[in-house]
């Protein structure tokens, strides 16, 4: 017999619930910044969070900036690139808004029913002599298949930049898998598995690129104060840098209680019929930073009137990406049939996941999805 939920969120359970870092502990950096009379421009409390990241992320190179949006500007503006980029319509619409501006044009191509990450054979067919470079999205953390294509890149002398705004310590294969590729790109946002409040990263092989992009920055601008192009400013500001600092100690703590959150979902929603979960990649490791699910044929309710189910109960699981990007007013003339991407943001809803999430508010958001079930 099906059971009507019986708990009602008092407060709102909504996707995510970030958290500040302990107060005495963020005090304690408020205290050093004020004394230090420095609070933004390249500080002594950001260069030890890059430093910190560089050795937590095993990174080459890293460059912190004011978000991850900026970040991602930033690396493709120091390719010099012109021409297309084949990119994906599954991702946070941030994904395609960075091109424009630096004059490329966006080529979407279909996404893998596996991964959800952009599909290799689908980039392959779409390549012309405009194309200049590629740009994948780790959806959820889950790699893309780097390897395959590392090969089309090198066969047809392509860039590539992974959006890995969801990938923070991500493994693959034993190493980051922020070391693929020509750069890759976190976001810090306070939805994010880490974050710094608002922030980014970029992340690359390339000295070149990555001294670039710090003077980029900073609005161009060499030791005399002369810009040396047109930069901007995507600076991260000492508090900022602060709260990175106390949340990466936190991180893996975090993270593990999240995959506990992780781990009761699947265990309780595995054989409720109509609900997929998505499968995590065998050779790579996780941040547990969505718990994505598709709500299919034999569900008891279509995603639509889940969603609205949901919110009778105060809880707002979030569709992580609906509508796809070409399906908004801003790319209308990039609107095409994208038989895969289109099914998953149809069906895709990521639930409330966040470290702290208690028994009782996981419950309600179990309730409801068992209730609804045929
Ligand atoms: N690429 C990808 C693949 C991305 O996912 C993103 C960002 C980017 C690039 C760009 O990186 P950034 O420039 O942002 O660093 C949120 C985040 O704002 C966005 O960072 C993130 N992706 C995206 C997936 O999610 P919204 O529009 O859904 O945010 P919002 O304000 O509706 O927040 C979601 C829920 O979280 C709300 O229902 C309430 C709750 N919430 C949110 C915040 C900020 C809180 O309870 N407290 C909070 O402080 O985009």
């Amino acid at each position: 017999m099906k059971v009507p939920p019986q708990t009602q969120t008092s407060s709102p359970l909504y996707v995510s619930r970030p958290d500040l870092p302990n107060l005495e502990d963020t005090y304690k950096y408020l205290e050093q910044i004020k004394s230090a009379r420095y609070l933004t421009n390249n500080g002594p409390v950001l260069q030890t969070f890059e430093a910190a990241l560089r050795d937590y992320l095993s990174a080459p190179h890293i460059s912190v900036f004011s978000n991850g949006t900026l970040a991602l500007q930033s690396a493709l503006a120091g390719f010099n690139l012109s021409g297309t980029v084949i990119t994906t319509p599954y991702s946070f619409v941030a994904t395609a808004h960075i091109l424009k501006p630096l004059g490329l044009t966006p080529r979407f191509v279909d996404i893998d029913p596996e991964t959800l990450c952009i599909d290799p054979q689908h980039i392959e067919a779409a390549i012309d002599k405009d194309v200049c470079a590629i740009l994948g999205v780790h959806v959820y953390g889950t790699p893309c298949d780097v390897e395959a294509i590392e090969a089309i890149a090198r066969k047809h002398k392509l860039k590539v930049i992974y959006d890995a705004a969801h990938a923070f310590g991500i493994e693959y294969k034993g190493q980051s898998l922020l070391s693929y590729g020509d750069a890759s790109v976190l976001s810090f946002h306070a939805t994010k598995s880490f974050h710094s409040v608002e922030g980014g990263a970029i992340i690359t092989p390339h000295s070149q690129l990555d001294e670039w992009v710090r003077v980029y920055r900073n609005f161009g601008l060499d030791s005399h104060g002369s810009a040396l192009f047109e930069g901007i400013n995507g600076k991260m500001s000492e508090l900022h840098a602060a709260i990175g600092m106390l949340n990466l100690e936190r991180f893996e703590v975090q993270r593990d209680m999240r995959k506990h959150v992780v781990e009761t979902y699947k265990r309780e929603l595995a054989d409720i019929p109509g609900i997929q979960l998505i499968a995590p990649n065998s050779d790579a490791t996780q941040n547990y930073g969505y718990m994505p699910i598709r709500i299919t044929a034999d569900y008891g309710l279509d995603r639509e009137a889940l969603v609205h189910a949901f919110e009778e109960h105060n809880i707002y699981p979030r569709r992580y990406f609906y509508p796809l990007i070409t399906d908004m007013p801003a790319y209308a003339e990039h609107k095409q049939l994208f038989p895969i991407a289109s099914k998953v943001a149809d069906e895709i809803l990521c639930l409330p996941l966040f470290h702290d999430m208690d028994v009782q508010e996981q419950d309600s958001v179990i309730a409801v999805l068992k209730h609804h079930a045929q």
